[in-house]
């Protein structure tokens, strides 16, 4: 068996790369933390992966303090195989705006790496925000060998321009001017390969590629099949191949709208997680947060949890049906220390092995105490936990309201303390979202009775039971239980100043309805954050989705609990009905053999 190494300087999820690189087979991986264990394996290394999560400046300074940013230039320079993921990529390049400390790169290709823009033109036309950052599955749209196109039949290691590929930054090497694209031509003239895409009317560089070396911005081990199809091009050493023409001809007759920003329709899967009566780790899901059956269901007279499979199952389930992320929440964690959690760690392992597709947890992150050591873990560590178990994300639900609640008792300023701070500082904004549970709350007289921003409620058959006609979204904590005197919109605005990547935003009133996600409240809120915001809450057939991701409601992501697990849907009839019926890009997962 030939081994892979894998520079590892603890910056987030390699995990899945690892398991990515064992599914693939005929591997094994060795990890290389600093230059000592690289000069142990150096003369053997023919296959090494530079993969990078979350921020630049603390990558990059990784890479300098464990020694290491030698022996990779020496490597690169003895022409053996290298492979950079996302901020591998990016330390290739000259410096990026993101580290003000002028943190300089490796300076492969003299170009810098910008910010996407918010207020991106093409967006603004259409009264909308750029969600930043550039979460999810996108197209590498031409492909260059030097300065020559390549053809819709031909892929740079396996990428091809119809696949779609799960990207996740906020900083790219964005062809800003026309400066920078002439640089990025000399260097197309000098024999590097590119591959393009364009997020709204910004275009980057996706993936670079020069000799035995490559690079991709997207996360192959993240991008199901497509994702599994340019890892194995790479350790076979396959740059140049060709991609059948049913393929290609099949992708040339779809009858479809982009969206602005070219990102396609995102679906994810959600499974409430927590331990049933008998004990055992269940998939559970009921209505406004109740998950208990009612007891006649039963002999017992007891409300028992209802258990609707087992998550590993279940998850591998919805990622074969092309669920474009799979979302885990630990519902009563606030009652058991995830520390002891042991049974949700070996659930996120275990699907984390199978499943190529982003891994969200959520459920107790937050500052706590070692239940045996009485020592203080932080949030950080919390976090880093899920990450190695194969997370991608964490999801900070109760905790992020006390953050919410202190920031605005210190004058709208985070103390660089709470846990949405902290991991996003360590693992990026992008590994960090909030799950946000609000329950509907009337209001007579918005000038009187709230500080919280309200929505005028249009439809009088709406208005409050005693005639309100104005209304905000309360948030709560612990799964519902706890009500506090903040509005989601109030929260979801201080969360993302903190350094939250993403909203997960759930409607307690709607929730396990199957009447259709809360436009009212998932406007408001869309319309006031540029981060991404994903729907819940109340999916009950695939029109409910059209309607999110339709222009006038434009959310990124939208997620479904109850209609998947109740079998009344898969993934892929949602995904095929937004093909077919709204005309929409969605990404349709094919099962190849690798
Ligand atoms: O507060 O950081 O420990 O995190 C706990 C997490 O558990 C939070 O994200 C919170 O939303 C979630 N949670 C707590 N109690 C419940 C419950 O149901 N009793 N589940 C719960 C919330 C909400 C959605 C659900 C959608 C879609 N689940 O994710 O899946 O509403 O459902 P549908 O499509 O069937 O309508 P912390």
């Amino acid at each position: 068996m030939k081994t892979v190494y894998i520079i590892d300087v603890k910056s987030g999820n390699l995990q899945s790369l690892s398991n990515a690189v064992k599914y693939i087979g005929g591997y094994e991986i060795e990890y290389i933390t600093n230059a000592e264990e690289f000069s142990r394996y150096d003369s053997s290394i023919e296959k090494l992966i530079f993969p990078g999560v979350g921020n630049y400046a603390h990558f990059v300074k990784q890479l300098h303090d464990r020694n290491l940013v030698d022996p990779i230039r020496e490597y690169i320079a003895s022409g053996r195989a290298l492979m950079g993921i996302c901020v591998g990529l990016q330390s290739l390049f000259k410096d990026s705006e993101e580290c003000s400390s002028g943190v300089q790169g490796l300076g492969y290709l003299g170009l810098s790496l910008f910010k996407f823009n918010k207020n991106d033109p093409l967006f603004a036309e259409n009264n909308m925000i750029k969600s930043v950052p550039h979460i999810g599955w996108n197209n590498v749209d031409e492909i260059k060998k030097g300065p020559m196109s390549l053809s819709k039949n031909q892929a740079l290691y396996g990428i091809n321009t119809f696949n779609k590929y799960y990207f996740v930054h906020s900083y790219a090497a964005i062809l800003k001017d026309s400066e920078i694209e002439s640089k990025v031509e000399q260097y197309s003239k000098q024999g590097w390969d590119f591959g393009f895409a364009d997020y709204g009317s910004e275009r980057f560089l996706a993936a670079v590629s020069y000799g035995n070396f490559f690079a991709t911005q997207f996360h192959p081990e993240k991008s199901g099949v497509a994702g599994l199809q340019v890892l194995k091009s790479f350790l076979d050493g396959q740059k140049y191949g060709e991609v059948s023409d049913v393929e290609v001809q099949n992708n040339n007759e779809l009858d479809i709208k982009k969206t602005l920003g070219g990102l396609t329709r995102r679906i994810i899967a959600c499974l409430d997680v927590r331990t049933n009566d008998d004990g055992d780790l269940v998939v559970t899901k009921g209505d406004q947060y109740n998950v208990r059956a009612p007891s006649d269901n039963d002999n017992s007279g007891e409300n028992k949890v209802r258990n609707l499979g087992k998550p590993v199952e279940l998850a591998t389930r919805y990622y074969r049906q092309g669920a474009d992320e799979v979302t885990f929440l630990n519902i009563t964690s606030f009652r058991n220390s995830p520390l002891k959690d042991l049974p949700m760690l070996q659930v996120l392992s275990k699907a984390a092995e199978t499943i190529f597709v982003p891994l969200t947890v959520g459920g107790g992150i937050k500052d706590m105490e070692d239940p045996v050591s009485k020592q203080k873990v932080p949030a950080v560590k919390v976090a880093d936990l899920y990450f190695r178990s194969g997370a991608d994300k964490v999801s900070i639900g109760s905790d992020a309201v006390n953050i919410a609640e202190k920031y605005y008792a210190n004058g709208e300023k985070g103390d660089g303390t709470s846990s949405i701070e902290t991991i996003s500082a360590t693992f990026g904004v992008q590994a960090v979202v909030i799950s946000v549970d609000p329950k509907r709350k009337y209001i007579q007289d918005p000038n009187v009775d709230t500080k919280m921003k309200c929505i005028k409620i249009e439809d009088p058959t709406k208005y409050g039971p005693n005639g309100e006609q104005y209304c905000y979204y309360q948030v709560t904590s612990q799964g519902g239980r706890k009500v506090h005197d903040l509005g989601a919109l109030e929260l979801c605005i201080a969360c993302e100043n903190l350094g939250a990547g993403e909203i997960l935003l759930n409607s307690i009133d709607h929730d396990g309805s199957n009447k259709g996600y809360n436009l009212e409240l998932l406007r408001q809120v869309k319309n006031s954050v540029s981060i991404p915001v994903i729907a819940s809450s109340g999916a009950g057939i695939p029109a409910h989705f059209q309607e999110v991701f339709e222009l006038e409601c434009g959310m990124d992501a939208a997620l479904g609990a109850g209609l998947f697990h109740r079998n009344e849907y898969t993934v892929n009839d949602v995904k095929k009905y937004l093909q077919t019926s709204g005309k929409m890009d969605v990404r349709l997962e094919e099962s190849v053999d690798l």
